[in-house]
């Protein structure tokens, strides 16, 4: 039986990814790669200091910058992202994504966070959503990002249940693997071809409801 969710957070509970997408254009303007939408995309789920070396990658500039300028770049992205973040209220969570949250935790459901981001919990602060989760995973603490199972293996600790009591919501094929590795349910939300590996699929947050999930695991 199902007795907790680890959710994601960007791409499920809030579209920050818009704002990451703002931050690293300004640093790949910086270091001269050209800023596409595929690269914007492939950052998903990519832990901060892989992004920036997606990025350089991206441009040919792979052995352009040394650790420290490196550490710099990240650090400023991270100042601007962080002053993006700071306008975020509940109207910025995603739809459904409430109220799926607060029935959940009605419904006697635990929760966490498997969020490759330091910021998450900045980010549920603003959104009031802070109390809503038994824990957060520390990902300064993980040895691999996603799609390795570490966070989301992390994420069922963290709620003190067995992964097959545990359903992981994810946007990322990335994440995905990582919450099908880890031998939990996965449910994605977003385009089925790229979400394919996983054990249900919604097309929007607001189709997630506990009715709909349970329709989708009877089947
Ligand atoms: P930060 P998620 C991820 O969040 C983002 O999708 C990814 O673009 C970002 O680089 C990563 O968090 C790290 O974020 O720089 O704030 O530590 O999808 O795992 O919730
Ligand atoms: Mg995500």
């Amino acid at each position: 039986d199902i007795k907790g969710f680890a959710f994601d957070l960007d791409g499920v509970i809030a579209d920050t990814a818009r704002f990451h997408g703002q931050a690293w254009h300004q640093t790949a303007d910086e270091v001269g790669t050209t800023w596409t939408p595929q690269l914007a995309e492939s950052l998903k789920g990519i832990s901060r200091m892989e992004s920036l070396q997606m990025i350089l990658d991206a441009g040919n500039h792979t052995d352009d910058f040394s650790q420290v300028d490196k550490e710099a770049l990240a650090e400023k992205k991270n100042h601007f992202y962080q002053r993006l973040i700071a306008t975020l209220t509940e109207e910025d969570i995603l739809p459904g994504m409430k109220s799926f949250i607060h029935s959940a935790k009605v419904a006697g459901y635990k929760m966490s966070i498997a969020s490759a981001s330091k910021n998450a919990p900045m980010i549920l602060d603003h959104l009031g959503l802070a109390n809503d989760f038994v824990g957060i995973v520390d990902p300064a603490t993980l040895t691999k990002g996603k799609p390795d199972p570490e966070i989301f293996v992390r994420a069922a600790e963290v709620l003190e249940l067995s992964p097959n009591q545990v359903i992981g919501l994810e946007d990322s094929a990335a994440g995905i693997e990582s919450i099908n590795s880890a031998g939990q349910i996965s449910l994605a939300i977003g385009d089925a071809v790229v979400l394919s590996a996983a054990d249900l699929i919604f097309s929007s947050t607001a189709d997630v409801t506990l009715q709909s999930i349970q329709s989708k695991m009877d089947k």
